[in-house]
């Protein structure tokens, strides 16, 4: 293949042997964790090639697989696209089809490392780090741990294989917008693999590191303009070509008992302690998308771009930027006006067609960390409190809007979310800010205490939740910003 204006025009990676199994190899996975791997290994030779594994989808499998795991990935610069030829997977598995290949691979003594992306619905791993027994695939793994469906009994089926044959186990590292991602799902892992034996959650605790990451890199879905675009840079029709921005980072806690690719070298940065890195994009990158996302959707801006190319929309950013970062106690060595200031130009980039409604979905998985919990740190400082009532209130009002125009049979189809029967069901007919707020404000196991307890909070969503409803996204954003 030719690949114009690029160092690596052309060149494959020598075929060594595989080291990683990653899990959810959708976009994002493309434009980040095999880029940085492509990279590391680039320049430090070693064999820590990618085994693919795709929970649901076949078809990006059968696409990879036809093509020999080779994909393109278009960087959006603003002088053009540039496209990348990445050639760190060496096959792909869906385990839809059949498990046994991946939990073969699990076991396989090569591989040390598991990364993951497979987005935060597919945890079913809840706050307190207890997995959730209606989450369907736990209920599914729980039973029947010899053909596990879902993420975490996939990985506690790979455990016990690797226990059982006397050997080590392999690192396990979430790359999910999750809080405290490693530990989370470290906990996740031992309460599922202690109600299936006991024994083998003990051996988890003492022998699995899970580091915990921070990723970061906007990756929209592909589109026909994608494919368009690969074709025309390369030659050739490439169906799991990905198109990305420039921008990227990877923040890694080090904590790899059997090594790990050098993905220092490839720009990656090792830390101790993640947590702060992970709170700081959580809240200011993603906080301000789901912001953008739900009040965009009110206000018909299709794409991020549109809505940051509007100067009073913008300025609304700019301040929940700095209210999220008055939410956060300072990083040494980390300006966060900065961060915000570099945030704002990449959702400017008018070569990123990034849907609003992309980022609106989920919204019950990503409510929490973006949103509430630097909201529930504020309650001490209302004035800074707006803009996260006003994300939660065009949350509210999307899902009403989105139910008003479906039919009975499509409303929670529509929703976009886990959750939908859930809200679907809470919400009913009513149609009245303060009554859509009780409502769904007591959906279980979501909003914190301390939230739902406040009537700072509750007055200050209802508020904008009226305004929303009745004089729309433009005159809420007015109002917001009016002094
Ligand atoms: C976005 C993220 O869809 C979403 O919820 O906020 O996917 C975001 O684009 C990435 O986290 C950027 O690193």
């Amino acid at each position: 293949m030719t690949y114009p204006d690029t160092p690596d025009t052309g060149s494959d990676l020598p075929m060594a042997g595989a080291g990683i199994v990653h899990i959810g190899i959708g976009a994002f996975h493309r434009a980040h964790q095999a880029v940085y791997t492509h990279d590391a290994m680039a320049a430090e030779a070693g064999d820590w090639h990618i085994i693919g594994v795709s929970l649901r989808s076949t078809e990006i499998v059968d696409a990879l697989n036809a093509q020999g795991c080779g994909f393109s990935v278009i960087e959006r610069h603003p002088d053009g696209p540039k496209a990348r030829k990445i050639t760190s997977m060496t096959h792909a598995v869906a385990a839809a089809r059949d498990v046994a290949p991946v939990i073969a691979a699990l076991a396989d003594p090569a591989i040390r490392i598991v990364t993951i992306t497979v987005t935060e619905k597919a945890y079913g791993i809840d706050r307190s780090g207890k997995v959730q027994h209606d989450h369907a695939a736990i209920k599914h793994d729980l039973e029947n741990i010899d053909a596990p469906s879902g993420l975490v009994g996939i990985l506690v089926a790979g455990l016990k294989r690797r226990k059982d044959a006397g050997l080590r186990p392999f690192t396990i590292v979430s790359c999910d917008n999750l809080p405290a991602n490693g530990h989370l799902l470290r906990a996740g892992v031992i309460d599922f693999a202690q109600q299936i034996d006991p024994g083998l959650g003990q051996w988890i605790a003492e022998h699995v590191s899970f580091p915990s990451t921070m990723v970061d890199r906007i990756t929209p879905a592909a589109t026909a303009q994608t494919f368009a675009d690969a074709k025309r840079l390369t030659g050739h029709d490439d169906p799991a070509a990905i198109e990305t921005e420039p921008f990227s980072q990877w923040v890694i806690e080090d904590g790899f008992p059997d090594g790990r690719p050098a993905w220092d070298k490839a720009g990656a940065i090792l830390v101790k302690d993640v947590e702060p890195y992970e709170l700081m994009k959580l809240r200011m990158l993603n906080g301000s998308h789901s912001l953008i996302a739900y009040v965009g959707q009110l206000g018909g801006y299709r794409y991020v771009r549109d809505a940051m190319a509007n100067d009073m929309f913008a300025k609304l950013v700019a301040r929940h930027m700095e209210n999220a970062a008055a939410s956060m106690t300072p990083l040494p060595g980390i300006d966060f006006a900065d961060y915000g200031a570099e945030l704002v130009a990449r959702f400017r980039n008018p070569e990123i067609a990034h849907e609003t409604r992309q980022i609106a979905m989920d919204g019950t998985e990503k409510l929490p960390q973006r949103i509430f919990a630097p909201a529930l740190q504020m309650l001490n400082a209302p004035e800074q409190l707006g803009t996260f009532a006003l994300c939660f209130a065009a949350w509210l009002a999307v899902m009403r809007t989105r139910i008003n125009g479906a039919d009975s049979s499509e409303a929670a189809q529509t929703l976009n979310d886990p959750r939908a029967e859930d809200i679907v069901a809470a919400l009913g007919d009513n149609q009245e800010a303060a009554a859509i707020y009780d409502r769904l404000a007591h959906l279980q196991d979501w909003m914190p205490e301390g939230l739902k307890e406040s009537a700072v909070w509750r007055e200050a969503v209802i508020a904008r939740l009226s305004l929303l409803l009745l004089d729309g996204a433009d005159h809420a954003i007015a109002q917001e910003l009016a002094p």
